[in-house]
């Protein structure tokens, strides 16, 4: 049975063998068990708990698909973002020499990293396939750091439940619990398909959660943050994505 087929059924199991009070019952056992996502308790709230909790219990450490090359995208959709500016054309034009992502919050020490430091940590290569919530994907082999080795270089502190991460613009910006950053595939991208990262995928360096929709995979990072709560962030709902109708919880 595939993943999401699995996912209904276990979704669709729970909730209908519990009913409306089964449902209360079940986010509050997702509540003790730390499992209630940030944007857990408006009108989609229980369904939203529902579905990342069930990810959470029987699907932690399970790996998005990776396709054989033969599968990578003769021509890959890239999504129309906001302007970068001009001293982003500067940073571009000094071949991103100057780029830094600055690592702060709940860690050993804060850090900066540039793409040449990014490089001396382990890099990970994965075929893999974005998938926008409008409906279109493609496969594209991303290569990078894994966050897991970033957040290892800074000493994440116990306490830390969650990474935030940021757009060049602020514009876009969105966050992930520790089993999603710790995960092996979640990396930071700073080349696709043997070439650097083209700026219009993201380029100098994009995030990408390969077992989230394509909206966690956001382009242009340069500062991440790591925190117990999501309440100082933006309208507190985790990212921009529920502050526009989608859910922080976006796994596939
Ligand atoms: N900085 C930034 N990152 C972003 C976006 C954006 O508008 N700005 N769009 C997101 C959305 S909705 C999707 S589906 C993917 C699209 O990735 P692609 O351009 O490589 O197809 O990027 C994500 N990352
Ligand atoms: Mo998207």
């Amino acid at each position: 049975m595939s993943k999401i087929s699995r996912r209904k059924l276990v979704t669709a199991g729970l909730s209908a063998a519990a009913g409306v009070s089964g449902l209360a019952a079940a986010a509050k056992l997702a509540q003790r068990y730390g499992l209630v996502p940030p944007d857990g308790g408006g009108l989609y709230g229980p369904g939203a708990t529902l579905t990342y909790a069930a990810q959470r219990l029987l699907t932690a450490n399970s790996l998005a698909r990776e396709f054989p090359r033969s599968l990578i995208s003769k021509a890959p959709f890239a999504n129309a973002v906001a302007p970068l500016g001009d001293a982003f054309a500067r940073l571009q034009a000094g071949g991103f020499a100057e780029w830094r992502l600055m690592l702060d919050g709940m860690i050993a020490r804060p850090m900066s990293f540039s793409l040449s430091d990014l490089k001396q940590l382990p890099v990970r290569r994965q075929i893999t396939e974005v998938v926008c919530e409008e409906g279109w994907s493609y496969i594209a082999e991303w290569i990078g750091t894994p966050l897991q080795d970033v957040l290892n270089a800074a000493g994440v502190l116990p306490q830390a439940r969650y990474v935030v991460y940021f757009s060049y613009d602020r514009n876009w910006w969105d966050s992930i619990d520790m089993s999603d950053a710790l995960h092996p595939q979640t990396i930071v991208t700073w080349a696709m398909n043997d070439g650097d990262l083209p700026v219009s995928f993201g380029g100098p360096l994009r995030m990408r959660v390969p077992r989230q929709l394509g909206y966690k995979s956001v382009k242009f990072i340069n500062r991440m943050t790591v925190t117990d709560s999501l309440k100082g962030f933006g309208k507190g709902l985790g990212s921009a994505a529920p502050e526009g109708g989608y859910s922080w919880y976006a796994g596939i």
